[in-house]
């Protein structure tokens, strides 16, 4: 299967130019000088073993792919469809923005604008993925590289804000082994204090995160560092790379992500001398494991010294490395090696000196060690965050846990080297994205994707449109809808029978044209939405009054192809929703139904998620096309100042079944066209929750949907064991259970009870219930509320009717506070000069307006506010929305209108108040 939109691009630049460009880039010295390439195949000389050189012709991208696996031993091509199938839109995009600065001889702003649009994607893509695709040596990724590359080469600079984009170019070039030119990070000079408005502070990772860089010079630096030097006597194969001092292996992390670094650990023990630890960086380098895999008894090693480390290692803190070994003369320290470590192709670490890291396998590693007379000693340390093996003491417990035979792996979650979940690394109020990227990874929501705008729901997410589904198909039974399931593809002609329907979305759709190899003769779109895949059904179910009304729902995914600044739930290509599509007799019937399916969602918003939503129609501008008259529900999210779509349910008029030929034989027996409704709510419902309720710990869900609604953790200490506590916590456990209360006893002994804490925390649970030996003497727990951190003691007689009545009070009380926050931001402007002030501070704006109908004025209003608005500031890069104010909708809830009362725009006599906001 093939999507037309992802099929290999009809580049709008000559694949001729891709290739001198591709091949100008790239200075491995592995290419020789005298390489030709041409066009439209791609001709390589290569140097042969024996001297003679051979000509190689290839085609289209293979060729360009071969070419670059023929100039690098490292890289790691993977030649699949699918790799050829999702490179292909970072590739085009590529080239149609950045051509104009490849062949400009002098630049113009239009140049390094359309570049610069291209880098902020491109940076807004890896912020939350370490590669284009799939890994770090696929096609897009090195192509992509490469052509930024050429654009440096010729003056081009990537603005100092984008450190993903930074961070991505050199870790690419450094992990396919090609040499590309370090992106010049511009200091932040004159010309940022020239821009008006302060921008935020770069936040203190940007400057810290400079990425590596190749060495400029490694000949001089061999001769010049003697460990390097006598890696080249012992003919082993490394690389260097440079960069900022880096005092710990997070650090590292930070700077090239994907790479296996080494976490040194120098240690003294009273008994049995010196330990240099050399553990892979996400490993956990636990002494006490240590002890245990090297059979010390009576060992009680403590960091060693500065002096030691200088007077053993011959190195200062932070920069040991293993190699450093070298200088233990006097076979004074026992060498530790981490077994995990040989699993990976290459091991960095500093020679030395924590502004260098050098790369090589860790068999040649363990070879250097040995050429010391040194002994390795190798040591079984678990993965961070994983269970240890049976043989160690599990953290803060006293039985052993060990999973004998299979030793499962567990994905560690950000840590720090003692071993407890690392917080947040962004705050909800000063940065926004970043922070909703986070919590929704960190809660395990959502894991990404190798295809822009496609996204894993984790059962974390997933349980949550469970809830929303399980509610909504309870009152779809009641209103006498039937779940239904169409076909996922249409055909071409179905699609654009409805002209209005499809106009405006053509470019969203996406395509197959193909099955295996051969080209299908009527290409198949997939379905972007279902009217017109039901509605010739509806043709042949619908013949009589008798067959009305017809009223169905579907649950499905569906996919748009969009262009837009893809964010996981609020925008991605595929999502998931449920579609209502119903026929009536009249239009008063088919009305009926319109509202009722918006009271749904009202229902699915404030019910169930605790999102307060304004109801109210659509302008004409901003109604769906193909039908009638568009209702909606608006929701808003206060940390953006911004208003989001949360659901829409549409009057279809007869529009539809015109075009379908639909009509039955009334109760006079004349024939006639049914009144239509759709009407849809996707898993944007999740994101808006994620938006609306997290805070700086992480998620925050409201009861009724949370996966779980309480979980018990608890303390265990010498004072009291797990004997005595398990039983105690299962024990409140079921008898929350047997009251339907969605609760877990969190049991693992390899984590502490503050790891815990935190992971349920990041994951949103409203209640957690503590049980500490103090606990258990006076029957009670600790009840530990998350949305707003309340605390208190209750006995755990009575607990169950506690719960059940506090999990209806928190949503309550959280859909109060942000109903409030989400009042204190709607406000009234009557006249223009108002209106984009308040646009500014994020409110929800109502003014008076001409008429509903008004699309001229209602396309100045967004016109003359986005001027407005971006004469004082810049556009919102990270987010690619737009800083213009759209109307949301006119409230059912109309304010009074005093007779007189002129439209805020116009100036003409106001019709109605329309509420307005900046938005998703
Ligand atoms: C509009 C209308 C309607 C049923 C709903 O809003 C609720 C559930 N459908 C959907 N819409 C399109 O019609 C559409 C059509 C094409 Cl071809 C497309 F590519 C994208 C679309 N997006 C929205």
């Amino acid at each position: 299967m093939d999507l037309s939109l992802a099929s290999p691009p009809h580049l709008s630049f000559p694949l001729e130019t891709l290739a001198r460009l591709t091949a100008h880039s790239l200075k491995t010295t592995t290419v020789p000088s005298s390489t030709v390439l041409s066009s439209p195949a791609l001709t390589v000389t290569q140097p042969t073993l024996s001297g003679a050189p051979t000509i190689v012709t290839y085609t289209g991208y293979t060729a360009i792919g071969t070419y670059l696996a023929s100039t690098s031993t490292k890289l790691h091509l993977s030649p699949s469809p699918d790799t050829f199938s999702t490179l292909d839109s970072w590739v085009s995009a590529s080239f149609n923005l950045l051509a104009p600065l490849l062949v400009a001889k002098t630049f113009a702003p239009f140049h390094t604008s359309a570049a610069t649009q291209f880098v902020a994607s491109l940076d807004n893509h890896l912020k939350t993925a370490t590669y284009l695709t799939a890994g770090p040596g696929s096609y897009a990724d090195i192509l992509v590289a490469s052509l930024l590359s050429v654009c440096q080469d010729k003056g081009y600079t990537i603005p100092a804000e984008h450190v993903n984009v930074a961070r991505w170019f050199t870790t690419v070039g450094h992990v396919a082994g090609l040499k590309l030119k370090a992106v010049v990070v511009e200091k932040k000079g004159e010309k940022a204090a020239e821009k008006k408005g302060e921008k935020e502070e770069k936040p203190a990772t940007a400057e810290a995160s400079k990425p590596l860089t190749p060495m400029a010079d490694d000949d001089a630096y061999r001769t010049s560092n003697d460990l390097v030097a006598s890696l080249a006597a012992m003919g082993i194969t490394y690389t260097i790379y440079t960069h900022t001092a880096a005092f710990t292996s997070l650090e590292l992390e930070e700077f090239a992500p994907g790479l296996a670094h080494t976490k040194n650990v120098f240690l003294k023990d009273k008994k049995h001398g010196y330990f240099l630890i050399t553990g892979r960086h996400d490993s956990d380098t636990n002494t006490k494991i240590m002890i245990k895999g090297l059979g010390l008894t009576g060992a009680n090693p403590r960091m060693a010294s500065e002096d030691d480390l200088g007077k053993y290692l011959g190195v200062k803190k932070g920069s040991v490395g293993p190699m450093c070994i070298k200088c233990d003369g006097e076979q004074k320290v026992t060498f530790v090696f981490d077994k995990r470590m040989m699993e990976v192709d290459t091991i960095y670490s500093h020679p030395g000196d924590n502004t260098v890291s050098v790369g090589m396998s860790p068999k040649d590693l363990v070879k250097f060690v040995e050429t010391t007379g040194h002994e390795v000693k190798f040591v079984d340390f678990p993965v961070k965050g994983e269970a240890p093996p049976a043989s160690a003491k599990p953290a803060g417990g006293e039985k052993k846990q060990g999973k004998q035979g299979k030793q499962e792996k567990v994905v560690a979650k950000k840590q720090n080297a003692e071993g407890t979940l690392l917080a947040l690394q962004y705050k909800k109020m000063s940065q926004f994205h970043e922070w909703y990227s986070d919590v929704i990874t960190l809660s395990e929501m959502i894991s990404y994707y190798d295809i822009s705008g496609c996204y894993i729901l984790r059962p974390w997410a997933y349980s949550i449109w469970d809830s929303i589904q399980t509610w909504f198909n309870v009152q779809l039974k009641e209103l006498e809808v039937d779940n239904t399931y169409f076909p996922l593809f249409v055909s071409k002609s179905r699609l654009e029978k409805e002209k209005e329907h499809v106009e405006g979305f053509a470019a969203e759709v996406a395509w197959v044209t193909k099955s295996g190899d051969g080209d299908l003769a009527e290409h198949i779109a997939i379905r972007p939405t279902s009217e017109t895949i039901m509605y010739p059904a509806f043709s042949d179910w619908i013949k009589s009054h008798r067959d009305l009304p017809l009223k169905i729902n579907q649950w499905s995914n569906v996919v748009r192809w969009e262009f837009k600044n893809p964010t996981p739930f609020l925008r991605s290509r595929e999502f998931l929703w449920q579609e209502g599509h119903t026929a009536h007799e009249s239009y008063e019937e088919s009305q009926e139904m319109v509202m009722q399916g918006l009271e749904l969602y009202r229902g699915v918003y404030e019910d169930l998620l605790a999102i307060p939503v304004v109801q109210g129609y659509k302008t004409e501008k901003e109604r769906f096309a193909g039908g009638f008259m568009t209702t909606t529900c608006e929701a808003y999210i206060p940390a953006s100042g911004r208003a989001i779509q949360g659901a829409t349910s549409h009057n279809l008029g007869q529009n539809f079944g015109k075009m379908f030929d639909i009509n039955f034989q009334d109760k006079e027996g004349k024939t006639a066209i049914p009144w239509q409704t759709s009407w849809g709510i996707t898993t944007r419902t999740i994101g808006v929750m994620v938006m609306v309720h997290g805070d700086d710990t992480g998620l925050v869900l409201p009861p009724r949907v949370a996966p779980l609604q309480v979980v018990i953790v608890d303390i265990i200490s010498k004072k009291m064991g797990r004997d005595v506590l398990e039983p105690y916590c299962r024990d409140i456990a079921a008898k929350l259970k047997a009251k339907g209360v969605r609760v877990k006893y969190d049991d693992r002994v390899n984590y502490t009870g503050g790891w815990k804490y935190n992971h349920w925390e990041q994951k949103g649970v409203p209640i957690r219930i503590e049980v500490g030996p103090r606990d258990v003497e006076a029957k009670s727990c600790r009840l530990c509320v998350r949305y707003n951190g309340e605390k208190y003691d209750f006995p755990v007689d009575g607990l169950d009717g506690e719960i059940e009545t506090k999990l209806v009070a928190i949503q309550k009380a959280m859909f109060d506070k942000v109903k409030k926050e989400r009042d204190e931001h709607m406000v009234k402007v009557m006249e223009w000069k108002d209106f984009v002030p308040n646009l500014e501070k994020g409110n929800l704006i109502l003014t008076p307006w001409c008429d509903p109908k008004n699309e001229e004025w209602e396309e100045k209003v967004k016109k003359m506010s986005r001027e407005e608005a971006l004469a004082g500031a810049e556009e919102d890069e990270k987010c690619a929305i737009s800083v213009a104010g759209k109307t949301l909708c006119i409230p059912f809830d109309q304010p009074e209108l005093p007779k007189g009362t002129k439209c805020f725009a116009s100036g003409l006599e106001a019709t109605c108040w329309v509420m307005w906001g900046r938005s998703y």
